[in-house]
């Protein structure tokens, strides 16, 4: 077959959403990826022969179950478990574990998909995959989390392991429930292994893992701004989300002198003209993390701020933007308001939180906009880290964790630059850098095994 007869992105695009019927989320990541994808590939008959993108379009296997558990009433409660692993081509499985009401089979191939790229991007041995649950955290006590994560871990537990599957958190997973996990594996098999990674330091995490994802979204902005002779510092930044990648990447960039104006959750968003500096960063840290209380209570303690119900803070006039909440929270509207407000710089803490439209805008503008599989792979660098530490079972310092995170986002970044330059321009594409540099080892791989 010669390269003339390939099928075209938009027939690749209908076979996805064909064989994908009711997975939007999936379906816009694919076609991110494809867009830039189809034009590298173009004289690459190799990739084409061995149907490589088509390929990593198709998990290895989408793992469902069901998962009861009891709540405090006494009452029996069914959720729906899933484990998505994407491809191991380069290293065993790796990505987090999502408890969102909203979780659903669409949104966790999405992100074991987008997963692939960003652990390739890493340049650690490490694939891809993601899993979760329809569990809504919220108004759970302690002991409700608990069952639940151990009813998930009964089923989980024969799907995964230190060199086969390797989970950690995202969005509604944080350290209390990496602990449930791991405490009841370890029940279940009698095993300690490195089989979860966010682990708590007494019992085989790495330091820096939970600072890890928001600091490296930092660290991308930085490397990109300091390639044009600019930094962080004196910048004003707005941030959305308050959990786990928000506080962290707000933290660092006050670290690096700028000023971030805001921070939000699924009620609306703060805005803070004075700026949200350490103290406040703390505040939200205990407030969210240790109460699990709404970010609009910042203003009764913080009065110079003011509350936003039900919006996103893209209107907020600002140098930077570091959307660090959810998918899709920042559309071609968003994008095109942050642009006229002189907007130069978008580094993406969440997982495919800009829309197609908003993706095309920021491309079309020319603002240094770091996507999502390069932004925030510093966190599951530091969890491959965390694998490391626990193969080996030693413990690395705070000191060389700080370096090789650091490190590791600026070998992101040249990666990106490698793949993402505009001939006749000094400017680099980071969303085709990202995507090219994370299919080339994932596809080099897959040719070295044949078809498989
Ligand atoms: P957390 O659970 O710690 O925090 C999530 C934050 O996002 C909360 O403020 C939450 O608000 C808000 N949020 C969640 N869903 C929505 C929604 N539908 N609309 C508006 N706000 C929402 O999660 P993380 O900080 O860990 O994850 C945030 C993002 O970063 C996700 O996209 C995740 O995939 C990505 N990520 C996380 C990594 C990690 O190491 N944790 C690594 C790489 C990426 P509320 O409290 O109201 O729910
Ligand atoms: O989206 C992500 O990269 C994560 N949630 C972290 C994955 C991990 O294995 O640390």
């Amino acid at each position: 077959m010669s390269v003339k007869d390939h099928v075209d992105i938009n027939q690749f695009m209908e076979g996805v959403k064909r064989r994908n019927p009711g997975q939007p989320e999936f379906a816009q990541a694919v076609q991110e990826v494809a867009e830039d994808i189809f034009d590298f590939i173009q004289d690459k008959e190799e990739y084409h022969e061995y149907q490589i993108l088509r390929r990593i379009a198709e998990p290895d296997r989408v793992i469902s179950f069901r998962v009861c558990w009891e709540d405090d009433q006494g009452n029996i409660r069914v959720q729906r478990g899933w484990r998505v692993q994407n491809n191991n081509a380069i290293g065993p499985y790796k990505g987090g574990i999502r408890f969102h009401a909203d979780v659903n089979e669409s949104v966790l191939k999405f992100l074991a998909f987008e997963q692939t790229f960003k652990n390739s991007l890493t340049g650690l041995a490490i694939g891809g995959a993601k899993g979760g649950a329809n569990f809504n955290p919220k108004g759970k006590s302690d002991h409700e989390v608990m069952r639940f994560c151990q009813s998930f871990m009964t089923e989980l537990y024969r799907h995964v392991g230190a060199d086969v599957d390797v989970p950690a958190g995202d969005i509604g997973v944080g350290a209390r429930e990496i602990g449930y996990m791991f405490g009841q594996y370890k029940r279940i098999t009698n095993q300690f292994t490195g089989v979860l990674t966010g682990k708590g330091l007494e019992f085989g995490g790495s330091l820096i893992r939970t600072e890890a994802t928001g600091y490296g979204a930092v660290y991308m902005l930085q490397e990109m701004l300091l390639r044009i002779g600019n930094s962080v510092e004196g910048k004003t930044a707005v941030i959305s989300g308050s959990g786990n990648v928000a506080t962290h990447a707000a933290e660092k960039i006050v670290q690096l002198g700028g000023k971030v104006l805001t921070m939000s959750d699924s009620g609306g968003f703060i805005h803070d003209p004075d700026g949200i500096d350490q103290e406040k960063i703390d505040w939200i840290k205990a407030h969210k993390t240790h109460r699990r209380g709404r970010i609009e209570e910042y203003v009764k303690e913080f009065k110079t701020a003011s509350f936003h119900a039900g919006e996103r803070p893209w209107g907020v006039k600002c140098d930077l933007a570091l959307p660090c909440a959810t998918q899709n929270e920042l559309d071609g509207h968003d994008a095109e308001v942050l642009i006229k407000n002189g907007c130069m710089g978008v580094s993406e803490g969440a997982n495919m939180p800009t829309n197609l439209d908003g993706v095309h805008k920021f491309k079309d503008a020319e603002v240094l906009y770091a996507p999502g599989k390069a932004a925030n792979a510093g966190g599951v660098a530091v969890s491959a880290l965390e694998m490391s530490q626990n193969s080996a079972r030693i413990s690395w310092t705070e000191d060389q964790l700080q370096t090789l995170l650091l490190d590791t986002m600026k070998g992101i970044h040249n990666r990106c630059v490698e793949y993402g330059g505009t001939p006749g321009s000094e400017h680099i594409d980071y969303v085709r850098g990202a995507n090219i540099a994370g299919f080339v080892k994932v596809a080099d791989a897959m040719l070295a095994y044949g078809v498989v």
